[in-house]
């Protein structure tokens, strides 16, 4: 399993940088949803769950993460630490998120609004839906 990832261009000038997100355009669905966290305490793990439909694309937008992928054959952990990079997670892949440094925010931007029922939040469900063994 390789990342997803989506480098998203820089306007950098003297001042600084700023990237701009754009839904069907640079962002490859319709954003019905965006969500972000900070102050993430030390030593937490965030995630432990799979989606069944959904999209998403996250950016560590300040500080820095690690976010681990899981299809259920392969586990890969990727360090999230640059603004400008967008991370896509489909559906079907379990997701761990940690190693937060003080101040990190993480940005999501979700193809559906908020539904709980399209959590996979128990690893042997999530097993059984890509049918693999346990
Ligand atoms: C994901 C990873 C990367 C809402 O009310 N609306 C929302 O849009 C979201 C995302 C969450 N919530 C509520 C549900 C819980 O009571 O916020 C609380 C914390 O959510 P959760 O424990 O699911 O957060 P994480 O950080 O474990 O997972 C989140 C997303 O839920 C998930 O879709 O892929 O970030």
């Amino acid at each position: 399993m390789k990342p997803v990832y989506i480098d998203f261009q820089e306007h950098g000038d003297w001042r600084g940088q700023l990237v701009a997100l754009e839904e069907n355009k640079n962002i490859p669905f319709a954003v019905k949803r965006v969500y972000f966290m900070y102050d993430t305490k030390e030593g937490v793990v965030r995630g432990k769950h799979a989606h069944r439909q959904l999209q998403q694309i996250l950016f560590c937008v300040a500080g820095a993460c690690t976010i681990s992928l899981d299809d259920g054959k392969e586990k890969i952990a990727v360090r999230l630490e640059q603004p400008y990079r967008g991370l896509l997670i489909g559906p079907g892949i379990w997701r761990e998120m940690y190693d937060f440094t003080p101040g990190a925010v993480l940005m999501v931007l979700a193809s559906e609004y908020y539904d709980e029922s399209d959590y996979i939040r128990d690893y042997d469900v999530f097993l059984d839906s890509i049918g693999e063994e346990k």
